[in-house]
């Protein structure tokens, strides 16, 4: 029998995602970032994970809490925004990691402009889920819980 892992899943956020709800809701929908981490929180328990769900504007945090999760983390989600058509130094860090990656977005990428087609985080990433909306943070989550399970 697989040993149910203890540590949290790390859920990460790249820039602008703290203005969700605020701004340009016809893109991004109404719902907030903080209602989005209380849902993924309520969605870990119930899958019998805790989340440590975080946002950052800078790159180089993004890659520090990264290579944090590497120790400290069952499974990580990220939702890099615009980092993850752009940086190398966010793949390079998920690289390193052995534990699962979910890479998650609000927004249908591949019906949207062609610079968001392709992502460098997708090429260290187990899958992706795009295009749900807020409810693609659940089923991201979800896909992280079972990986973390059937992986360990
Ligand atoms: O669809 C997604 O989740 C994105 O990661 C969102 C990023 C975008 O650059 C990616 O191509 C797709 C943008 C996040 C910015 O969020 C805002 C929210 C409200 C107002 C302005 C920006």
């Amino acid at each position: 029998m697989p040993q149910k892992p203890t540590k949290p899943i790390y859920v990460l956020n790249g820039p602008n995602l703290n203005l969700l709800g605020v701004r340009e809701p016809d893109i991004y929908g109404k719902t907030t970032l903080d209602d989005i981490s209380r849902s993924c929180v309520d969605l870990g328990k119930a899958l019998g994970f805790k989340v440590d769900f975080r946002q950052s504007n800078h790159e180089g945090v993004l890659v520090d809490w990264i290579q944090e999760a590497r120790t400290e983390a069952s499974a990580l989600v990220i939702n890099p925004a615009a980092y993850g058509h752009t940086s190398v130094a966010l793949l390079d860090a998920l690289k390193t990691l052995s534990i699962p990656v979910v890479e998650c977005h609000l927004s249908h990428l591949a019906t949207r402009e062609h610079f968001r087609h392709q992502t460098y985080v997708s090429k260290a990433a187990a899958g992706i889920v795009a295009g749900f909306g807020a409810k693609s943070y659940d089923l991201a989550l979800q896909a992280a819980a079972h990986l973390a399970l059937h992986q360990a």
